[in-house]
């Protein structure tokens, strides 16, 4: 009932539809429209009423609202099929349990806030009303190889939907952090659920601090929101519509095999290339000069005089101006 009166009102954006039409076209009662007009704003939908003239949708919210989303989302099929939640664990996990249930590729899980939220390699992701936590389920034509590559491609989306809607020149920190002078704003889990020679499918779990203020995370992160940057409110469903537009865009790249493509994007959004940078793994330091990425998404290092090529799933990356470290 709640979708179809938005929808007529929609239809006419700005115009006003009177509480008869509506009654009539919904077969409900005067009585019935207004009381779901009223839930309509209290969910933040700014509608004018007249007395002669009837409701006129003037704004959807800028909240997480799965109409205001639907009506943002210019994609092909990702986030066709939109689950909202106000409150999850994990929207990656709740992910995985419908991968199990046979959802199909291009499906989307937000959660309003999340209880449990995960970062990489077991560490904790705070998810705290107005950041941006969605999941998205994908059964890419790819090899794991490839695959894997789609973090990296996420990346790139973030980084571009932030630049076309703010303006704002936000860069990457290898393998996928979205960071910006030196504090991180998002992060991506890229997890595979299936078998693991062949990729079946593939959860891309994105969080960006979008439409809260700092002080909403733990004071010892280095870390900062879209909001306390730009110092307005943020929009989470133009937000997140954009995402997955530049996302979609990255998986067709990547499906066609444009990876050498998907490295120049990559590379001229990341930061620190050139830089010197300390590597650990497993306990043992590297420090030398970040070289950018090889064609499997390794970060290449120059060190002593030779490259080696690392991978994101087995070390930490810092950079030696001491901007920025997880
Ligand atoms: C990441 O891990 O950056 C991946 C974060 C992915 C979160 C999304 S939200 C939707 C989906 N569902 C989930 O459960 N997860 C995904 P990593 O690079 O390991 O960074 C984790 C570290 O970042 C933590 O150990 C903290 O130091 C720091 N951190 C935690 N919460 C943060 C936040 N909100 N903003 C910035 N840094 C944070």
């Amino acid at each position: 009932m709640r979708e179809e009166i938005l929808n007529l009102l929609g239809n006419q954006q700005g115009e006003y539809v009177s509480g008869e039409s509506i009654s009539h076209s919904l077969n409900i009662s005067r009585a019935a429209v207004w009381k779901q007009i009223q839930g309509l704003k209290e969910a933040g939908y700014e509608i004018e009423a007249q007395t002669k003239k009837g409701y006129c949708l003037v704004k959807a919210p800028a909240s997480l609202d799965e109409w205001a989303l639907k009506q943002e989302l210019k994609t092909g099929y990702l986030g066709k099929t939109l689950r909202l939640f106000e409150e999850l664990p994990s929207t990656n996990d709740w992910c995985k349990d419908l991968v199990r249930q046979g959802e199909e590729s291009g499906t989307v899980v937000i959660a309003k806030r999340q209880t449990v939220g995960r970062g990489r390699m077991q560490r904790a992701w705070q998810s705290p009303t107005g950041g941006l936590w969605m999941s998205v389920l994908l059964k890419p034509k790819l090899n794991l190889a490839d695959a894997a590559k789609l973090t990296l491609s996420t990346g790139v989306a973030l980084a571009r939907a932030i630049h076309t809607l703010y303006g704002l020149e936000a860069g990457i920190k290898w393998p996928n952090d979205l960071v910006y002078q030196g504090k991180k704003i998002a992060g991506i889990l890229g997890e595979v659920v299936g078998e693991w020679n062949s990729v079946q499918t593939l959860i891309l779990g994105i969080g960006v601090n979008a439409d809260f203020e700092i002080q909403d995370l733990s004071p010892e992160l280095p870390a900062t929101t879209l909001r306390t940057i730009l110092g307005h409110e943020i929009n989470l469903n133009q937000l997140a519509a954009e995402i997955l537009r530049q996302l979609e865009h990255e998986v067709q790249a990547l499906e066609q095999g444009d990876v050498a493509g998907l490295k120049e994007r990559w590379t001229t959004c990341a930061v620190g290339i050139g830089h010197a940078v300390e590597i650990e793994r497993a306990g043992e330091k590297f420090a030398g000069v970040f070289h950018g990425i090889n064609e499997n998404g390794e970060l290449i290092l120059d060190y002593d005089g030779r490259e080696q090529a690392f991978s994101s799933g087995e070390v930490r990356l810092r950079y030696n101006a001491g901007q920025y470290s997880p």
